[in-house]
């Protein structure tokens, strides 16, 4: 049972981002105790770290991965690795509720036989960011991204099929999934700079999970 009073304030249900993206807030929540404590296990094997930009720039977000592909940043860009560079050995393995709670989300959003290959586990702490992107290094771009929220909100920013589009702020909260694929797969996004708050599970961060797939 998750009694936790700080939820009770979650809005739940679902909204509609766009044709294909949707908003199930609170969809978590179910999970969140199993969920925090395989997060731990993944931490201890792979720690969060900052990694650099191809132009050598620190990234504000901390990140670690867990299942068979892992989204890394060095001198060759962007791609999904098999090991992890900080330890040398491969990324920890797909926590079975991690793999429950992806499959039951994109099922929720319509997006049935859903499997994950990598989770990008990204970490922020107030001031953090992410510039507007897009997610553009998975090899098969008709697969559903599942974005899963825990900790202090954030302002996402969702923007169109080109980077000059207006983007809108869309709040995100502890609990929150994010279902995106289709017509709104390739959107830019973003998160605008965390401010300062705490949450009584999570502490001052915010924590992001991205379950994709990444390989054929
Ligand atoms: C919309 N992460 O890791 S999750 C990322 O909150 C990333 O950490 C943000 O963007 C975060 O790449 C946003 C929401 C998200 C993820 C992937 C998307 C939205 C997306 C792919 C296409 C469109
Ligand atoms: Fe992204």
């Amino acid at each position: 049972m998750n009694l936790d009073l700080f939820d009770t304030n979650t809005p739940r249900g679902s909204e509609q981002l766009g044709p294909d993206a949707v908003v199930l807030r609170g969809f978590v929540l179910r999970f969140v105790d199993a969920i925090l404590a395989e997060l731990d296990a993944v931490e201890a094997r792979s720690p969060f770290r900052h990694m650099q930009t191809r132009r050598g720039f620190t990234m504000s977000v901390a990140l670690t991965n867990c299942g068979k592909l892992g989204w890394i940043s060095d001198r060759a860009g962007y791609h999904y690795s098999e090991t992890d560079p900080l330890t040398g050995k491969a990324w920890p393995a797909m926590p079975t509720e991690f793999g429950r709670l992806a499959r039951q989300a994109a099922d929720a959003a319509g997006f049935l036989e859903f499997e994950p290959d990598a989770c990008l586990i990204n970490s922020y702490l107030p001031g953090a960011k992410m510039a507007l992107h897009q997610d553009r290094d998975e090899a098969d771009l008709t697969q559903p991204i599942v974005s899963v929220s825990l900790g202090i909100p954030a302002q996402f920013l969702f923007g169109g099929q080109q980077r000059s589009d207006k983007a809108v702020r869309v709040p995100l909260f502890h609990g929150d999934v994010v279902v995106w694929g289709g017509a709104d797969r390739m959107r830019f996004h973003g998160i605008s700079p965390l401010k300062a708050a705490e949450h009584p599970r999570v502490g001052g961060r915010r924590i992001n999970l991205t379950f994709r797939r990444a390989g054929d």
